[in-house]
This record gives structure tokens, C-alpha cells and sequence, in this order.
């Protein structure tokens, strides 16, 4: 039965292109989701748009040093464009400096504040006395008091998910000046969450939420648990939404209370353009709300904003939240800062026309259940031997096939035979699969059937061999390939909501706009014949084309270049030691030498056991260097050495002094040495 849905994709932040994290964690997902419901015959209203406001912006604006305004004007087309190019199939895509969210946000808070739903209180908020300015979100860095992790912001931390007060920080610093902030007194209006405690436990605890995938009902149980806390829904900044209550002058709303209500302004200017009713998508208990969004985002989406709709009163709540976990890239965590990342519109300039192939390799490896790495290698594999092997290839055969047996005419199918039988039957059972998987958000799974069904009809071709009876059995061939386009039909079908461009090139090769009536999802297993006999297809076109090693290669050689970057940029110098007198320096005895003999101390990782002359004597030195050189690579190394160290027992082997080391800009151990190979051994240094 048609239903109606919103769907929404997480509004991404205005301060920098999309990554391949964003696609596989939100955007993929929920775009096969979208085309999968309106492929079904559903009404569906899927929904996005920039969120332009946030302390990430400011900051960004201040370093690059131009307005917020500037950032987000230039990100925001930046982002609209290549989601449009990447075959995101919003209805909508707004923004929310757009007046009509303005007005939308303020009309939300006035409703809440006339409704008593605000605590207003005056509390002591973080100052930065040099910055002038009052420090929320990610303007304060410090400890989180859940995890200990030391780079935790103002408004959570990104190691344990936490959604923090910026005064909860342990050793608070301000991130525009590192100073110690202060206290100041400053009005807020907060939500007070612990009000909604009971209504959350209901809705999400004891409802129906147990489908809720484990990793976000695990979450929210545990933040309910913990109590929940009011939450300030204003801050002291510049930019962002004027609050519109007495004494709200020269504050904003808080992002995370205005961002979520941008699906609802969204919508109205989507309904608005398309002349239908927003309230149909926000209010009526028949709508199904679905929010798609990274894990870092679970709280915002499964408790406070809830809470505000359930304080408004009528907007109907998430009938799901399938967060996804996140991606790490080539074995590190994405990350904007460091340029770790596949951006979008580089790979769309890299890769032009294979969007499908992204798009595939984040749905079959995608962070469901856990955070999941994508690589370039396998990005390769799943392209050339799953993507062009079968898909392609099984594709590939049969078009070419029909055009040069038949002249691209569906032939006439006679007598079958089990096999046909029972592999027509196989095909109309995919859509019931392939949707099951959907609806439950197991999108990696659903992948995995289409190409199953794809790897279906290479081994129908392989072990009907209809390139051998086409010299014997004419009417064999014509059932066999009869058969095989039906199959070729419903893939270009069922592969619409993951391979959009692929479904519609390959519909467009099987002519399927000249049919009488166009097959939908349901009709792959309804309609007898999906193409019949007679019908003209058109000529072949490669569906995806290999991808060389060197592709990867460079795509491998750009995140070196940023590795490398990073390196230098993050090299941190140690400040200086405390001072010594002169005599103290010439206690130290260091000598030039060489290393004559190395051997690895057995049953360590790190021990390297030295003979060492140091002009003086032949000694032993045990040095922990093995894991940076071989020992073959040591002998004959110019060293220098300090000797009159006091001798110390390493796994029972006494070491008489100690190699001076350094490291290079990758963090690799160097030796120092003397520059000259002639200075010889045993002269001090001074
Ligand atoms: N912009 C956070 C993020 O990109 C935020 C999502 C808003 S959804 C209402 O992680
Ligand atoms: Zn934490």
C-alpha cells in the first residue's frame, strides 16, 4: 500500500566540500531509500539543505580570514552542485540563511517560549576576556569529564559521542586565543530535557523503538539513563538566528535548535514550488519520518530534537533513525583538517561518469553495524571483478548476443525446460529480497542480492551456452536468450535505486520507454514477460569499464602528499630543558664511533644488541632501534656515542653507553653522526 514519507539526509555543514565519510554514513544510503520508496509507488518528500550556521563556520571564516557569509555562499554551491552531479535525488536542497528558515526557526522558538516550554536562567558561562567573546560549542576545547579525552569541545566529544555543556570541560581553553577562559554572567533560554525524560522513555524505551538499529537504541538508552539535563538553545554569538524574545538582543539560537527544524523549512520550500500541503509531511500521523545521520549526531535527532517537536505539539516524531557508523579511509579516521579524505568533487573530476562505482563501493562495505575502512584497492576490486565481471559482463553478452543473432529482436521462446522454468521463477523472487533488506536499512545486504542476480543470469548463459547451440538448436538458443533478457530487464529495474545512471543507460539500451507499459519494482514479479517477444533493442554500450592500477596509484600518491603535509605542519619542536652549568655538559663523555657487529636481541621487538668501537675500547651497547633498521643495515654506521653512562642490564645483557639518535620529518629514527667520514673514532665531542 503507497504511504507517505519524509526522509531526511542530515543537513552537512557549509564549511567544506563532502566526503566520502558523509556519503557512505548519510547520503547513499538514504538516496537508495528515497528512490527505493518512490520506485514502490510511495509519496515521498526526501530533504536536505546546508547548515550555514555553527561556531565551525566562524572559525573557518576567521582563519581564511572573509565573512561567514563568503564561507557559506561558496561551500553551499560547492556542496549543491556535486550532490547533483553524485545522483543525490533530494527534492529539495535549502539552506538555512534562506528567510523562509528564519522565519520558521523564530516562529518555533516563540511557540515554545509562549508555551512556558523555556527555562530562562542566568548563569556563568566561559568567557574569553581577550577575544571578547563568549566561548560555547567548538569555541572552547578541553577534557571530557565522561572519557578523558583531551580535545573534547564545548558541546561534545567526538571520542565517546558525550553532547556536553561547555562548562562539564575539564581544563577549558578557548580556541581562538588558547587562553584559560573566565566566568561571566550571561541570560539563555535552555529546554529542559529532564522534563521530556519520561515521554523519551515511553516513546523510545517502551515503544516500538526495540527495531531502532542497536547501535542507536543503545545509545539513547544510555544517555536516558544517565538523567538528562536542560540544554541552553541560545548563545552568545553573532552568527546565526536572532533570538526573538526580550533580552534576546545580540544572541542567536543555538545550531543544534535551529539545524533540525531546516527539514521543516525545507519542506515548505519544497511544497511551496511543487503546490502541495508541508503539513501532510510534518503532521499527519501517517507520515513516516525517517531521519538518516552519522552516529555523532544520534542525540540531536533522538532526544533533543524530539523533545522539541513533542514541546510544539504538533509534529509527529521519528518513526526511524538508521544511523550509520562511521568510515576511516585507507586505515586512519577521515578528516577534514588533516585533508584526509576522498572529497567528492575530486573524485567526480578523477572519475568522471562513475558515480555508480562510489556509490557501490560505499553501499557493499558500508559502516552499518560498525566503522568500517574504505581503500582504494578494494574500491578497484569491487569495481573490476563485481561491478564489470558480472554485472557488466553478464550485461554485455546478452545485448551483444541478441543484436547479433536476432538483429536486436527479443526472440520467441518455445518448450522450456526446468532450468528456465525454475530461473524465470528465481527472478520474480528478487524484489521481495532485494525490499526486505531495504526496509530494514540493511543496504549493504540489498547490494549484495542485485549482484547475486546479475551472478543468476552469468550462470544461466554458462551452463546454457547458447554461443554452442546457436549451430545446433536454433529454437534452444531463442528460449535460452529469451530468458536471459527478461533477466537483463530486471536488473536494469532493481538496480535503480543503487546504480541510477547504470539502470538508466541499460533501460535505455533495452528500449524500455518503447514498451507499452514500463515495468515497475512490483511488476518483476507480477508480470509474466517483462520484455516480449518482437520487442527491438538497441545496440551495446559498455555499463562500466575496468579500473587501471595506476588510478589507484595516484589515488594512493594523493594521500601521501597530505600524510606528508601533515607531518611537517604538525611537527611539534619540544620546548627547551632546564638550564645546566658547563660543567655539567662536560660530565657527558660522547665519542665518535662504528658499529662493527648487530644482532636482534632474541624474544624483543625492539632491541638491537651493538659491538660498538668507540676509539676507546670494542663495547656492547644494547639500543632500542629494531624496529627502524635491520641489523645488516647497522653494521659499518658511523655513530656517535655517549660512553660514561652508567652500565645497565636489558634482558640480561649489559649495555656500556648509548647511541645518540634523532628522527626525520616522518618520525623515522636517524643516527647522528659526523658529517665527515674521516673524523675517527674515539674523538669526544665538545
Ligand atoms: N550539520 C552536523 C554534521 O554535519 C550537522 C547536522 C545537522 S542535521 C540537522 O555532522
Ligand atoms: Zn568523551
Amino acid at each position: 500500500m503507497s504511504k507517505r514519507y519524509t526522509i531526511t539526509a542530515a543537513l552537512p555543514y557549509t564549511n567544506g566540500p563532502i566526503h566520502i565519510g558523509h556519503l557512505a554514513g548519510v547520503y547513499v544510503p538514504a538516496d537508495i531509500y528515497s528512490r527505493y520508496l518512490r520506485l514502490t509507488g510511495n509519496d515521498v518528500a526526501f530533504i536536505c539543505g546546508s547548515d550555514e550556521h555553527g561556531v565551525p563556520i566562524t572559525i573557518k571564516a576567521k582563519k581564511e580570514g572573509v565573512t561567514p557569509q563568503d564561507i557559506v555562499d561558496k561551500y553551499h554551491a560547492i556542496i549543491k552542485k556535486s550532490f547533483e552531479e553524485f545522483g543525490i535525488s533530494f527534492d529539495n536542497y535549502s539552506r538555512t540563511s534562506a528567510k523562509i528558515h528564519h522565519d520558521t526557526a523564530q516562529e518555533f522558538f516563540k511557540t515554545l517560549y509562549n508555551k512556558n516550554e523555556f527555562v530562562e536562567e542566568v548563569t556563568e558561562q566561559l568567557y574569553d576576556a581577550e577575544a571578547n567573546q563568549f566561548l560555547a560549542d567548538r569555541f572552547v576545547i578541553g577534557t571530557c569529564p565522561k572519557c578523558g579525552n583531551e580535545e573534547a569541545y564545548g558541546d561534545q566529544c567526538e571520542n565517546c559521542g558525550s553532547s556536553l555543556n561547555a562548562t562539564d570541560l575539564i581544563n577549558p581553553k578557548s580556541a581562538i586565543t588558547g587562553n584559560v577562559p573566565t566566568l561571566k554572567e550571561t541570560k539563555h533560554w535552555f529546554l529542559p530535557l529532564n522534563k521530556h525524560e519520561d515521554f523519551l522513555r515511553e516513546w523510545i524505551l517502551k515503544g516500538h523503538k526495540k527495531d531502532w538499529k542497536p547501535n542507536v537504541y543503545g545509545q539513547v538508552k544510555s544517555w536516558i539513563d544517565d538523567g538528562l539535563r536542560p540544554r541552553a538553545v541560545t548563545r552568545d554569538l553573532d552568527w546565526g538566528i536572532p533570538v526573538p524574545a526580550e533580552g534576546g538582543e545580540g544572541k542567536v539560537l543555538y545550531v543544534w535548535f535551529d539545524a533540525p527544524i531546516g527539514y521543516i523549512s525545507s519542506t515548505k520550500e519544497w511544497a511551496a514550488r511543487e503546490g502541495k500541503n508541508w503539513e501532510d509531511y510534518w503532521k499527519d500521523e501517517n507520515t513516516k519520518l525517517v531521519h538518516f545521520i552519522g552516529k555523532d549526531n544520534i542525540v540531536f535527532h533522538c532526544i533533543i530534537f524530539p523533545s522539541m517537536l513533542k514541546a510544539e505539539g504538533s509534529y509527529i516524531l521519528p518513526e526511524n533513525v538508521p544511523a550509520n557508523e562511521f568510515l576511516n579511509l585507507e586505515n586512519n579516521k577521515l578528516s577534514t583538517s588533516k585533508n584526509w579524505a576522498v572529497w567528492l568533487p575530486d573524485y567526480l573530476m578523477d572519475f568522471p561518469n562513475q558515480q555508480d562505482v562510489l556509490r557501490y563501493a560505499l553501499t557493499a562495505n558500508a559502516p552499518e553495524t560498525k566503522d568500517n575502512d574504505f581503500t582504494w584497492k578494494d574500491f578497484q576490486a569491487r569495481n573490476n571483478n563485481e561491478l564489470v565481471a558480472i554485472f557488466g559482463n553478464f550485461i554485455n553478452r546478452v545485448v551483444v548476443l541478441t543484436n547479433k543473432y536476432y538483429n536486436g529482436i527479443v526472440p520467441t521462446p518455445s518448450n522450456y525446460k526446468p532450468i528456465d522454468e525454475e530461473t524465470l521463477a528465481t527472478v520474480k523472487a528478487y524484489p521481495a529480497v532485494i525490499s526486505s533488506s531495504i526496509e530494514r536499512y540493511r543496504f549493504r545486504e540489498a547490494s549484495q542480492e542485485l549482484i547475486n542476480l546479475a551472478r543468476l543470469g552469468n550462470k544461466y548463459l554458462a551452463d546454457e551456452e547458447p554461443w554452442k547451440t546457436i549451430k545446433t538448436d536454433e529454437e534452444r538458443t531463442k528460449t535460452v536468450m529469451f530468458v536471459a533478457l527478461q533477466i537483463a530487464s530486471a536488473l536494469a529495474v532493481l538496480s535503480e535505486p543503487f546504480l541510477p545512471f547504470t539502470s538508466h543507460k541499460l533501460k535505455a539500451i533495452l528500449c524500455h520507454s518503447e514498451l507499452d507499459s514500463e515495468s515497475n519494482w512490483e511488476d518483476i514479479s507480477t508480470k509474466e514477460i517483462l520484455l516480449l517477444a518482437e520487442h527491438k533493442i538497441g545496440k551495446g554500450e559498455l555499463l562500466f569499464s575496468k579500473i587501471e592500477d595506476s588510478q589507484i596509484e595516484a589515488q594512493l600518491a594523493k594521500l601521501e602528499a597530505s600524510k606528508k603535509a601533515n607531518e611537517v605542519a604538525n611537527k611539534v619542536v619540544e620546548p627547551q630543558k632546564e638550564e645546566i652549568t658547563f660543567d655539567d655538559f662536560t660530565k657527558l663523555d660522547i665519542r665518535v664511533g662504528t658499529i662493527l657487529e648487530a644482532e636482534k636481541m632474541p624474544k624483543t621487538k625492539k632491541l638491537l644488541v651493538l659491538k660498538v668501537d668507540t676509539g676507546i675500547d670494542t663495547r656492547t651497547i644494547v639500543s632500542g632501534i629494531a624496529e627502524s633498521f635491520k641489523p645488516e643495515d647497522v653494521i659499518g654506521k658511523r655513530v656517535t656515542v655517549l660512553v660514561n653512562l652508567a652500565p645497565r642490564k636489558l634482558r640480561g645483557v649489559e649495555s656500556q653507553g648509548m647511541i645518540l639518535m634523532t628522527e626525520d620529518e616522518a618520525g623515522n629514527l636517524v643516527f647522528v653522526n659526523p658529517d665527515k667520514d674521516e673524523v675517527s673514532n674515539g674523538l669526544t665531542i665538545s
